[in-house]
């Protein structure tokens, strides 16, 4: 029997070979991560441990899709959901970006600790939204609509296993290895030709809806490895002539921890693609829809620590806008240093990011009474932290991630009033919870405070409570 955490280990293994094969500088990307973890490995020691295991951190992959309609999207959460992988946060990039990204996103991923530590593989899945007229006018819509109707991207045999795995969780061998081999082949890049004629009206809106709704089936866009050290990586991959976008998004590099999500990219490859002429006849294109993406993952903050972040992001542009020169990194280091705290223990007591909580084994054994908030356990060593790692998602930086690689801006009529989507929209149409980020590492964190009570026999509002109050 395989089970439901080792399908998706063998899952994200042979998605990378794939990848690998078909798209040779993420093979690059990923020998020079290897490198750079090593490196840090020798240097840091245990610290460089402590947001992962290296045996997490070198498995650890990000992918992303994009599916046409919400009958899709339930679809994909059946395959996810064979795997472990709960649809978490809501994210709505048509706001997020300047250019035309008509989609809504969510990720799938597991949500428990231990299942996050055996392998944490999750998937970037974007929905395009035809029905949002800022880009799709009637007649487009209808036609688009049509068109992903009639279109089949995950075999039936495919969700018979995944329905099967979900419920079992876990798969004879054999129909672990159809199951696999199926998965994987539902998302490498077709052979089919492209209708050229459709693509290119598509296009024309946006480059998003031409590589979702322009195509009969889905593919990978990239699979991202994790890097310990970001800006190392980003020098060596410069060093070795792939050309990086101009900037690492997400908070910059500075003194302090490391929180929620660094990443960078590079552009994608223009690959050889079969088009279809109106006259019927079959040519060699050229698309650029698969491309490379490496990053750098931190503690994960609380709703008040990302809405700082959201803030600091806000000076950021302020800064920009008043002085067009400026360096982007120097005023995000400066604003940082202004209004972060620079430790963990900083974060920890003013409520800002999540850690979970044990007791130290270097605990008072005195016969005293321990205190009774967490920030004197803290102070006085009886309990220690560990940062809980942010598994998410940042909607700038995902945007950011999009428009890289567009071609053009496309357009949109912002006279148009848009379409609404929010979480519970969502959950809705995929048929199951969206997951709100927060509560799952606020449970994380509020689990490890309950033991910490039971074992140091204090009061067992220990976990429901603010960090650093007496009751409740
Ligand atoms: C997804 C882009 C978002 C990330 O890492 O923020 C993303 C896409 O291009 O489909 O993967
Ligand atoms: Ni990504």
């Amino acid at each position: 029997m395989i089970s439901q955490w080792q399908l998706r280990a063998a899952f994200a293994a042979r998605l990378s070979d794939m990848y690998g094969r078909e798209v040779p500088a993420y093979t690059t990307l990923v020998d020079v991560s290897r490198e750079v973890n090593e490196d840090v490995l020798r240097t840091q020691g245990a610290d460089a441990e402590r947001l992962g295991s290296i045996g997490r951190v070198t498995a650890e992959r990000h992918g992303a899709i994009r599916v046409g309609t919400p009958g899709e999207m339930r679809q994909v959460a059946r395959i996810f959901g064979a795997l472990g992988m709960h649809p978490v946060g809501f994210y709505d990039l048509r706001e997020a970006a300047a250019s035309a990204v008509p989609v809504v996103s969510t990720a799938f991923r597991p949500v428990d600790g231990e299942e996050l530590a055996r392998n944490p593989f999750r998937v970037f899945t974007s929905m395009l939204t035809p029905a949002d007229p800022r880009f799709f006018d009637a007649d487009l819509r209808s036609r688009l609509e049509t068109f992903l109707a009639g279109r089949e991207l995950f075999p039936p045999e495919l969700l018979t296993l995944a329905d099967r795995a979900e419920a079992a969780k876990e798969l004879p061998d054999a129909e672990a290895e159809r199951f696999l081999q199926l998965a994987v082949r539902a998302f490498e890049l077709s052979t089919e030709p492209i209708d050229k004629s459709w693509y290119e009206t598509l296009e024309k809106v946006s480059a998003v809806a031409a590589d979702i709704g322009g195509v009969r089936s889905t593919h990978i866009n990239h699979l991202t490895p994790r890097v310990l050290d970001i800006d190392e990586l980003y020098r060596r991959m410069t060093a070795r002539g792939i050309e990086m976008i101009d900037t690492i998004q997400g908070p910059p590099a500075w003194h302090g921890p490391d929180v929620l999500l660094r990443q960078t990219s590079f552009r994608a490859l223009a690959e050889p693609r079969a088009m279809r002429a109106p006259d019927g006849s079959v040519q060699s294109g050229a698309l650029r829809v698969r491309f490379g993406e490496v990053e750098a993952r931190g503690i994960a903050l609380t709703r008040d620590g990302r809405a700082r972040y959201d803030r600091l992001l806000g000076l950021i542009d302020e800064q920009l806008t008043r002085d067009p020169g400026a360096d982007r990194a120097e005023i995000a280091r400066a604003l940082w240093a202004e209004h972060l705290p620079d430790t963990e223990q900083a974060l920890a007591a003013q409520g800002l990011a999540y850690f979970t909580y044990r007791v130290s084994p270097g605990r008072p054994r005195d016969g005293s009474r321990p205190p009774a908030t967490v920030g004197e356990l803290l102070a006085q060593g009886w309990v220690e932290a560990a940062p809980l790692v942010y598994e998410d998602f940042l909607p700038r930086s995902a945007a950011g991630i999009f428009q890289s690689n567009l071609s053009g801006e496309g357009s949109r009529d912002d006279a148009q009033a848009a379409t609404a989507y929010d979480s519970d929209w969502l959950s809705g149409a995929i048929g199951r919870e969206v997951l709100d980020p927060f509560a799952l590492y606020e449970r994380q964190q509020n689990h490890s405070l309950a033991q910490i009570a039971q074992e140091l026999e204090l009061d067992d509002t220990l976990g429901r409570r603010p960090l650093n109050s007496r009751t409740q």
